[in-house]
């Protein structure tokens, strides 16, 4: 074998924010220096060798491994700085291409995991954000100046119900006290539930319960499809007086999303993450949901699913609350980020859901506070009197928790069914 180019490997070289996106990796390998010099090669200019074609000037390319702390001795945690120049401006399968690409399979790498990226403001310069964002979605709920989260629900069963029964449920949730509803991430347009005839019978039922109850509703229907069937609903969705649209943003892929996004529809985009954890989830391998989070919020996502902690799904809450954080703060460095200041960049509303309930209101609102969206699927269909009485129940919660009212002591029968059936979580 030829020898490689070993110049990658810098640490303590000075380096400038402002031009370079900064990665931050976990990596495990037999021979860490040799390894992270190898990362750095194979993200940016580099290959196993040395080569003819290579041009001096090409160097200033080169990424650069500025900074490693080891673990032990197979462990190590390292910053690396890509020269700006090496990006394309509005690609984010090609920023991922660099900085997530090869690597993860170069058979040297035991592991390794994508643990924070930081980007300049020349790279967000590009990128619009979210459209509506916190403020965006507060305008469209009414809650501009209470400042409450909002409650939501996910029509359950996931899938199987037909048009009319869909409607139904979510009138139900609606008329019971949920500001959104929303179809779950496996629904689509399959026979049994046609998109258009979901959407026209759900919007009617929206439009009943708005004016019952003299609140403003939400209505998110999944418009996950190949790119210009997604367009398409979404156009669908806003001639017949939708007021946002949900994707599933990893199976869709970043082409498809930044090309959506680039449609200017004008209608806020919920983001479920299903897929997410196939590369989220092992603290040693992949690329961290915060990642993840950041490029979503750069992309342009106004609702994102970010974990609820206390739920069924995996993630710790120190990860979540620092998810939280990084889409509705500009944040320093720390010892848990490399931080990131987000310009003209607007917050994102972040999701909490899976496996909550009314009960789990006191502790998600602890952990997560106010710019969240709280959702229950199983957690109020599965409420002893149906879907209204859950709604309610959830509603009634959220009510106590702003006043600062334990559960248990809040007058409310449909409350007090739901602790009895599912409990109460403070912490
Ligand atoms: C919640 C949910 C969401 C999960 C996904 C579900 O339903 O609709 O897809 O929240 O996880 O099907 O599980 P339940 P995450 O309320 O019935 O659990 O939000 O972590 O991405
Ligand atoms: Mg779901």
């Amino acid at each position: 074998m030829g020898e490689a180019y070993e110049g990658y490997l810098q640490p303590g070289i000075s380096i400038d924010p402002e031009e370079h996106i900064i990665v931050r990796f976990y990596l495990e390998a037999e021979n860490l220096k040799r390894t992270l010099n190898a990362i750095a090669g194979e993200s940016s200019i580099g290959t196993w060798t040395e080569v003819k074609t290579y041009k001096p000037e090409i160097r200033r390319l080169g990424a650069i491994v500025f900074t490693y702390k080891t673990l032990d001795s197979s462990c190590a945690i390292a910053d690396v700085a890509y020269p700006i120049e090496l990006f394309e401006p509005h690609n984010v399968p090609q920023l991922l291409s660099d900085i997530a690409g090869n690597i993860f399979g170069m058979k040297e790498v035991n592991n390794l995991r994508l643990l924070d990226v930081r980007f300049p403001k020349s790279y967000l310069r590009d990128f619009k954000g979210p459209r509506f964002g916190i403020e965006g979605i507060r305008k469209i709920v009414g809650t501009e100046s209470s400042r409450r989260p909002h409650i939501g629900t996910i029509v359950k069963p996931k899938v199987g119900l037909g048009p009319k029964d869909f409607a139904k449920v979510a009138y139900e949730a609606w008329v019971g006290g949920v500001d959104f509803v929303k179809d779950d991430e496996n629904l689509t347009n399959q026979k049994f539930c046609p998109f258009e005839d979901r959407v026209i019978h759900t919007l009617e039922a929206m439009d009943r319960a708005k004016e019952e109850t003299g609140e403003n509703k939400m209505y998110s229907p999944n418009i996950t499809a190949s790119y210009k069937e997604m367009v398409r609903r979404a156009e669908f969705v806003k001639e017949h007086g939708g007021n946002i649209v949900m994707i599933d943003v990893v199976t869709v892929g970043f082409s498809a999303l930044q090309a959506f996004m680039d449609e200017e529809i004008g209608l806020p985009v919920h983001a479920h993450r299903a897929m997410h954890a196939a590369f989220t989830r092992n603290k040693k391998h992949g690329i961290s949901m915060l990642a993840l989070a950041k490029i979503l919020r750069l992309v342009g996502v106004d609702q994102l699913h970010i974990g609820a902690i206390v739920g069924k799904m995996e993630g710790e809450a120190s990860e979540v609350i620092l998810i939280r954080k990084s889409l509705q703060e500009d944040l320093p460095e720390s010892s848990e980020t490399l931080g990131q200041e987000w310009h003209h960049i607007k917050p994102v509303f972040a999701v909490a859901s899976g496996g909550l309930h009314p009960g789990s209101i006191p502790a998600v609102v602890k952990y997560l506070g106010r710019d969240i969206v709280i959702q229950a699927g199983g957690g109020i269909h599965g409420h002893p009197r149906g879907t209204r009485a859950g709604a309610k129940a959830m509603k009634d919660a959220l009510q106590a928790t702003m006043k600062g009212i334990r559960l248990e002591d809040y007058p409310s029968e449909e409350l007090k069914e739901a602790i009895e059936l599912w409990g109460v979580i403070y912490e």
